[in-house]
């Protein structure tokens, strides 16, 4: 008898954390399915397995009756990325293209551009034939600098830098 009072604490143990560590929304004793309570009383008796004590967490989470407090913050969460401007990124021969050359991202991405080159260049947008656009432009950028963007949208997006304008790059948003 003792054992089991031991076993329903742990019980309790176990629901308590559950429901400090996540953020239950209305959470009454009717939200909570019958079943869900039984099988708690079963596990703690070990008259079901571990992974079907788990499901019945499963349940309560994917109906929404214990909602996971990082769910939002993933959603919203903005992604990043690089490209560098490498050194000699200003010679019209050479191989200092920008790393990468076509960066691909998802929507939602922050780009931030840095020149790692021993002399200043800048980022500015340009539409498909090559005209500058007022999209994203930078100041000149000196050695250590960066410049950030946030694409919101889908497409395929150019840019050069206008001091060396042999220099063209993509970025790719999907
Ligand atoms: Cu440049």
């Amino acid at each position: 008898m003792k054992y089991r009072f031991m076993k329903m604490s742990i019980i309790v143990m176990i629901f308590s954390t559950l429901l400090v560590s996540f953020t239950v929304q209305d959470v009454s004793a009717e939200a909570v399915p019958e079943w869900v309570k039984n099988n708690a009383l079963w596990y703690g008796q070990g008259d079901i397995s571990e992974s079907e004590f788990i499901s019945a967490i499963k349940f309560l989470i994917e109906n929404g009756i214990i909602v996971l407090d990082t769910a939002e913050s993933v959603v919203s969460k903005t992604m990043e990325a690089q490209v560098i401007i490498p050194n000699g990124n200003f010679a019209v021969s050479g191989s200092g293209f920008y790393l990468p050359l076509n960066l691909e991202i998802n929507k939602n991405t922050k780009v931030t551009w840095v020149n790692d080159d021993s002399v200043p260049h800048n980022i500015q947008s340009q539409d498909e034939f090559g005209k500058v656009i007022d999209l994203f432009n930078s100041p000149p950028l000196n050695t250590g600098d960066r410049f950030e963007f946030t694409f919101e949208d889908e497409g395929v997006y150019h840019y050069y830098c206008s001091f060396h304008p042999w220099r063209v790059g993509l970025v790719t948003v999907q």
